[in-house]
């Protein structure tokens, strides 16, 4: 399947995600939408992502997909896309790509209409972030001071993700999980997962095959969760 056989180019829209939702009757699978900037981007959870000129902002409709796999799959794939351009990236479970803790990308995937939209933020050119961010975030321009074509990285994103998708569609589950160890930032590490239902502690000790993090909590016994929010605690 080609991703970015047709990309929808906007200057402003409110999110990408939401109009790739809205082109689903019709749209083609690998259909791309982008915007220069986003009034209402998303994160998760109804979380705002910041989302101004100088950014890239896009969404892909993709067609069947487990909901956690295509997450690491996209976030296996823009890591290799940033290490190649020279950053020491690596991703915090679930899908947070980051350089020293600070977060350089995210992603949203979305299931609607039986196909998944997978939408990815990544702050290119951007020289500063608002108060509430400014700690936690970071960019290309402000880890290297250049600039960059948002064309060309988008491409260059589009082939990784297309590969990616690929390798799934046919199966190959374990090169994925390898690559996503290979990049995480979480594994080894003692964390804390927290759900809207319960805070839980322990060592991240592996990835499972449905994108679940393996936890050994403190008893020795282990638990696998599929969602929540982490934070690396300790070393
Ligand atoms: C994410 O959410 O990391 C998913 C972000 C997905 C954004 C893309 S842009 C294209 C597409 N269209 C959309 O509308 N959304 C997708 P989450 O893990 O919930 O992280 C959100 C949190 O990250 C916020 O609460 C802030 O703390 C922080 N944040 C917000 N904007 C940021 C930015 N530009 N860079 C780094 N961190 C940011």
């Amino acid at each position: 399947m080609e991703i970015g056989g047709k990309i929808y180019h906007f200057t402003e829209l409110n999110s990408t995600n939401d109009f790739a939702k809205g082109l689903l009757t019709g749209a083609q699978e690998g259909t791309v939408v982008v915007a220069d900037s986003q009034r209402k981007g998303k994160g998760r959870l109804g979380r705002n992502w910041y989302s101004p000129e100088g950014g890239l902002w896009f969404s892909i409709i993709l067609g069947k997909g487990n909901g956690l796999l295509i997450p690491l799959m996209a976030g296996v794939a823009l890591c290799e896309i940033l290490q190649e351009l020279g950053l020491n990236v690596s991703i915090k479970w679930p899908n947070d790509i980051v350089i020293e803790g600070k977060k350089i990308a995210g992603i949203l995937t979305e299931l609607e209409g039986g196909r998944v939209i997978l939408g990815i933020g990544l702050n290119l050119n951007i020289s500063r972030f608002p108060d509430e961010i400014k700690e936690i975030a970071t960019s290309l321009f402000l880890e290297t001071g250049k600039t960059y074509v948002r064309e060309e990285v988008l491409k260059l994103i589009l082939g990784g993700i297309e590969r990616g998708y690929e390798s799934l569609s046919n199966g190959d589950l374990q090169s994925l999980l390898d690559k996503w160890r290979e990049y995480s930032a979480t594994l080894g590490r003692e964390v804390e997962i927290k759900t809207p239902q319960r805070a839980l502690r322990g060592r991240a000790i592996d990835i499972a095959q449905d994108g679940g993090l393996l936890l050994e909590l403190s008893d020795g016994s282990k638990e696998k969760v599929l969602a929540g929010e982490c934070s690396l605690k300790g070393k």
